[in-house]
């Protein structure tokens, strides 16, 4: 059959786009291809609309900032999760058909009693608020995301923990089948990070359940993470399965990786550099140009009273 072509038709706009881009893509041989191949974009807003479910929130949480917003496309688009890739814009679509039900949280270490949650408990232990926190990745971009979820000092105190508890480890779910990135050696699995007990108690900590009115997407750490807006975004680690009160200073993923690049209190601070680039300024994601970077991401007069007699270019 013979296709008449319009005189003043670009062939870009007669291929439908998404082909045109798969090809481009196919022809480039990307990895990302791999995936968009497995979850076809039709297929992708599908399970996506269906994983999609609505929080109720009972509160404005008091430590709402008033910048504008990041979209949710691109909060939920642009992110960082190594379990599944190192490809901020591919985490969304290989982590869909990622399991987060049943789902269980274990309480271990200096506690009074070891125990388990299950997740649905977890979720509405205490009344969810909203919090808008600015969120800056090591990376130097930021970004400001409407936080759900509760503070960690509450889940703390009913995990009622002894006083050989000095600090608090988190460990993600350990799943190679589930999440491919834990296959490669990119970092050592599962990833584990830590606070400090006066951290992990300060009233900004939040045990994040949700953003946008919805429930965390798997993307963005899917059912349960950490939410630290005055540290670098590595700190708040995202689908966990265990706490662990302990003695000793908590060895997380990143410091065992590089502990020249990123240390264990990893406070936002425009003075430390990152051995490979500056600090002081960073790309709001949806904005032109750049901005300076505030001390402790701009929470210094809520935080900085922890830190006071440290030498935070020693302990960064
Ligand atoms: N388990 C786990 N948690 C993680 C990461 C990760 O790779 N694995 N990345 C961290 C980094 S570097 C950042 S910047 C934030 C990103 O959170 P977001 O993608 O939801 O914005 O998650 C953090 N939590
Ligand atoms: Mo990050």
């Amino acid at each position: 059959m013979l296709v008449k072509k319009a005189p003043d038709m670009k062939s870009s706009e007669i291929t439908d786009k998404k082909l045109y881009m798969n090809r481009r893509q196919f022809i480039a041989g990307s990895t990302v291809m791999v995936a968009s191949e497995l979850l076809k974009p039709s297929l992708l807003q599908e399970s996506e609309k269906k994983a999609r479910k609505k929080l109720k929130v009972v509160k404005r949480g008091e430590y709402t900032v008033p910048d504008k917003r990041t979209s949710y496309e691109e909060a939920t688009s642009y992110t960082n999760f190594y379990e599944f890739s190192t490809g901020k814009r591919s985490v969304k679509e290989i982590s869909q058909s990622f399991r987060t039900r049943p789902w269980t949280l274990s309480v271990e270490g200096a506690v009074e009693r070891p125990r388990k949650f299950d997740i649905e408990e977890l979720i509405h232990m205490f009344p969810l608020e909203e919090r808008i926190y600015r969120w800056r990745c090591v990376e130097a971009w930021s970004m400001v995301i409407p936080w759900i979820g509760y503070p960690l000092a509450e889940f703390v105190k009913k995990c009622q923990p002894t006083s050989d508890a000095e600090y608090v480890e988190f460990t993600t779910i350990y799943d190679p089948e589930q999440m491919p990135g834990q296959k490669t050696n990119v970092l050592g699995w599962p990833y584990v990070e830590g606070l400090r007990m006066d951290e992990a108690l300060h009233p900004l900590t939040l045990v994040g359940v949700g953003m946008y009115d919805e429930m965390l997407s798997n993307q963005n750490g899917a059912p349960l993470r950490l939410v630290v807006p005055w540290k670098y975004g590595f700190k708040s680690i995202k689908s966990i399965v265990k706490v662990k009160f302990v003695k000793k200073m908590p060895k997380s993923a990143w410091v065992k990786k590089k502990p020249e690049e990123y240390g264990f209190y990893a406070n936002v601070n425009p003075e430390v550099d990152h051995p490979r680039w500056s600090q002081a300024t960073e790309r709001r994601i949806g904005e032109e140009g750049r901005r300076k970077t505030l001390m402790f991401n701009g929470y210094a007069d809520q935080v900085e009273h922890l830190y006071t007699g440290m030498n935070l270019k020693k302990f960064y």
